[in-house]
């Protein structure tokens, strides 16, 4: 019998490579897509041919759509990782951040407890859960959370109700805190693709300059696809735990910034401005993961800063019209 799963978010980076990965392990993969007034699939649109990929409309705010295809699929596996995840934007939507990323999660963890209690339920944390913990970095999963936005606040609560239904009720709830992962299919808006693309874009002559935010923060970037592999064997482990997935590395936007250029033979001072629109109301001015304990279960991180950034670059140059 083929494992069935479903992914929520399945339309976003990790999704598209989860569900690539779950499909090559032989999974019925079901997939949740919101409706929404253009098309958002591109970064599944590979997969549609697949007769083992099937996909539905649904939305984490909503319920019934939920419940609905729980009770039709009856998963042996339920990846949560739909959110609202663009950090910024969660000042400026609030309270939808945690209806999607905190409701929602109770949404799905009170339909499964009811309707498929022996599902398997993957919530994905994040490294925006710690914020400014008062304590020095590299970060595990015992240091305390402090977060600094409506997003990291939204996440850590669900984190917290992850834990509430896997202590009361017994239920398979397992999470990994994720520190930042990217790659060509990140978001235009989040700073690594707004780089890449920009530098394809000022090499090809198709842009004069970059505007950014802070450029002195950190980040502990890995390689999404990694990320997703990291994923799937928290899921296969006896028992649901937490679980810190990073590089055990950290880099200034700057950093980012200037290997990006550099890659293609241009001066980052001469294109990139900043300004205070990109500037958030709180920061998190430094984060870096201790990945040690995923380490002892069989993972770990290959891709290295400079690949990463270099695989980006050269994606973006071979590809300067995508959106
Ligand atoms: P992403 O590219 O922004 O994808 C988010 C997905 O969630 C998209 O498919 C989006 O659908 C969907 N979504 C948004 N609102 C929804 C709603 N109300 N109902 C159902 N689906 C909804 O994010 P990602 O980078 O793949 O991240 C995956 C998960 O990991 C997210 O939960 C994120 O918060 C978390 N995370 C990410 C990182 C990271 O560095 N990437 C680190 C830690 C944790 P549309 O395509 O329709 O917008
Ligand atoms: O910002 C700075 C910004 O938006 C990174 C999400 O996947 O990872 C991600 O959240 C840093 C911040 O990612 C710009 O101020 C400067 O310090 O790429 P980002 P994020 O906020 O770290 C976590 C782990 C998640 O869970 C989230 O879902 O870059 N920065 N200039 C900028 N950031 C953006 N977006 N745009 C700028 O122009």
């Amino acid at each position: 019998m083929k494992k069935k799963a479903i992914i929520s978010g399945v339309t976003g980076q990790d999704g598209s490579y989860m569900a690539e990965l779950l499909l090559s392990k032989g999974y019925e993969l079901h997939g949740l897509m919101r409706r929404l007034s253009s098309f958002a699939s591109g970064r599944i649109d590979h997969l549609f041919s697949n007769p083992h990929f099937h996909t539905y409309h649904a939305d984490l705010t909503d319920s019934p759509s939920l419940s609905g295809i729980i009770s039709k699929v009856k998963p042996d596996e339920f990846y949560n990782l739909g959110a609202m995840s663009h950090v910024k934007v969660s000042f400026e939507v609030p309270q939808y951040t945690l209806e999607t990323n905190t409701v929602g999660v109770l949404n799905v963890l009170e339909i499964l407890r009811t309707l498929s209690p022996k599902t398997k339920f993957y919530q994905a944390s994040s490294s925006e859960m710690f914020g400014v913990p008062g304590v020095p970095p590299p970060f595990n999963e015992t240091t305390p959370m402090n977060p600094q936005s409506p997003y990291g606040v939204a996440k850590l609560a669900a984190f917290h109700l992850t834990k509430q239904y896997r202590d009361g009720y017994g239920m398979f709830a397992t999470t990994g805190i994720l520190f930042n992962h990217e790659s060509p299919r990140r978001g235009g808006t989040f700073v690594t693709k707004k780089v890449s693309q920009a530098v394809a874009r000022i090499k090809h002559g198709m842009q004069d300059s970059l505007v950014l935010g802070n450029l002195d923060a950190k980040r502990d970037w890995g390689w999404s696809p990694e990320f997703v592999e990291a994923i799937h064997l928290i899921m296969q482990q006896k028992k649901p735990d937490v679980y810190v997935v990073a590089t055990g590395e950290t880099h200034t936007i700057k950093e980012f910034v200037e290997e990006a250029f550099a890659h293609v033979g241009l001066d980052w001072k001469k294109y990139v401005k900043t300004d205070k629109r990109y500037i958030r109301p709180n920061e998190v001015p430094l984060l870096l993961g201790d990945a040690s304990k995923i380490k002892k279960i069989g993972w770990k991180p290959k891709m290295k800063f400079k690949d990463i950034v270099h695989a980006m670059i050269d994606y973006d140059m071979a590809h300067p019209h995508d959106n």
